[in-house]
């Protein structure tokens, strides 16, 4: 159920009539609809407790075209958080520490199913004095970013990634991304193939780059890990004051995976002034000294559990998710935008275009970017 559809005033007696299943102590004041996902959809709501005080809430729907089973993402985001809570008590001094808190369900669970209302929803804590942004302005958020997702890597790199499951399966598997859009390209249901022969020639020259980093996880090169796997700057919070990493949030595709996976979503992310949407393609750009502030902020946090072979590829990685994102992108355009919101029917290509020229622009740079963390590795070794 959408809630793009519903007035102000029905958004926000939903707000109130969901609110009312989860442990929140106080009087309903106000709710709003935040809309800075492609997925899943978020409200904030707003309570006056006992004392007078006012608290906020996050309050969210599950998507379940996207997310097969919510109950098992769930019970991956419960561990996660238990996880980081205790580990931030015993280390009160990392910055990027504090984490998303779920309030428990009528019933007692996490989440509460509520078909009238579109399904699974869950209550987490609204992070206050945080702000995010859905494009970098300046290094020293790249730098944030990188610090951020770094230390949440760090502060789950000793949970057994057995103990986690696949919310949704082969989610950075880039040669079966691909696959899918060759299907879609041969099912070709909504006629626009023909708008989309440029992308698919340089994809088809692409190809043989695809499968690097999935061949070097299957030969032992690359250890499986915990990761975030969405780590878009929007996802991570940074204090409202000081631009400092305060939490990392979007914890929904928390799972085995590469630590290459983050960090090539957040050079996708961190390192281009212009919007996902942007469709003046000669804006979308890797700028070198955003890339550099994002490597030492990730690799200050990360340098000491990452490997010789995770470091070699932190740059080929960058080209690798902007390219995969990319192939995403065009598959929903052209199995009829299923997936990712869009709104205007060309949303999905004009995002793929502009990925795509992202990743040519990193492409030109990789040599320039290798160099770099060869650089600060050397730091690193001298300290
Ligand atoms: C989706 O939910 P959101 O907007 O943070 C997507 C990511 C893509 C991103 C592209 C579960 O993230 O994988 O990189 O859009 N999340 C899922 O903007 O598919
Ligand atoms: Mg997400």
């Amino acid at each position: 159920m959408p809630s793009d559809k519903l007035s102000e005033g029905a958004i926000a007696e939903r707000i109130a009539r969901i609110g009312d299943q989860f442990a929140i102590n106080g009087e309903f004041l106000y709710g709003e609809e935040l809309c800075n996902g492609h997925i899943n959809t978020t409200y904030r709501a707003c309570y006056r407790t006992e004392d007078g005080s006012v608290e906020r809430y996050i309050l969210q729907r599950i998507n379940d075209y996207v997310f097969k089973d919510p109950v098992m993402v769930m019970k991956n985001v419960e561990k996660v958080t238990r996880h980081i809570s205790w580990k931030v008590l015993r280390r009160r001094k990392n910055a990027a520490g504090q984490t998303l808190t779920l309030y428990p369900a009528r019933g007692g669970r996490s989440y509460i199913l509520l078909p009238e209302e579109g399904g699974m929803w869950r209550c987490y804590n609204n992070i206050e004095g945080t702000h995010t942004y859905d494009v970098v302005e300046n290094t020293r958020q790249a730098y944030q970013a990188g610090f951020a997702f770094g230390s949440f890597q760090d502060l789950i790199s000793d949970m057994n990634p057995e103990d986690l499951r696949e919310s949704i399966p082969d989610f950075h598997n880039t040669p079966k991304r691909y696959e899918a859009l060759q299907a879609s390209v041969q099912a070709d249901v909504m006629g626009r193939v023909a708008n989309c022969t440029a992308e698919l020639a340089l994809l088809n020259e692409w190809a043989p780059m695809l499968s690097r980093l999935v061949d070097m996880q299957r030969s032992g090169e690359l250890p499986t890990r915990i990761t975030h796997n969405d780590t878009k700057i929007n996802n991570v919070m940074l204090d409202e004051d000081t631009d400092s990493a305060v939490c990392v949030i979007d914890l929904d595709t928390v799972m085995p995976g590469l630590s290459l996976y983050d960090f090539g979503d957040m050079v996708r992310t961190a390192t281009c002034t212009a919007s996902e949407d942007e469709e003046d393609l000669s804006k979308v750009t890797m700028q070198m000294p955003f890339f550099e502030s994002l490597a030492e902020g990730y690799l200050d946090a990360a340098h000491g559990f990452l490997t010789q072979n995770e470091v070699d590829q932190l740059a080929f990685s960058g080209w690798l998710i902007t390219t995969e994102i990319g192939i995403r992108f065009l598959t929903d355009y052209l199995d009829g935008d299923k997936y990712f919101r869009v709104e205007k029917p060309e949303h999905n290509l004009i995002r793929a275009r502009n990925q795509f020229a992202l990743a040519r622009s990193i492409h030109a740079a990789l040599p320039r970017m290798e160099r770099y963390i060869r650089k600060l590795l050397k730091s690193y070794k001298r300290k």
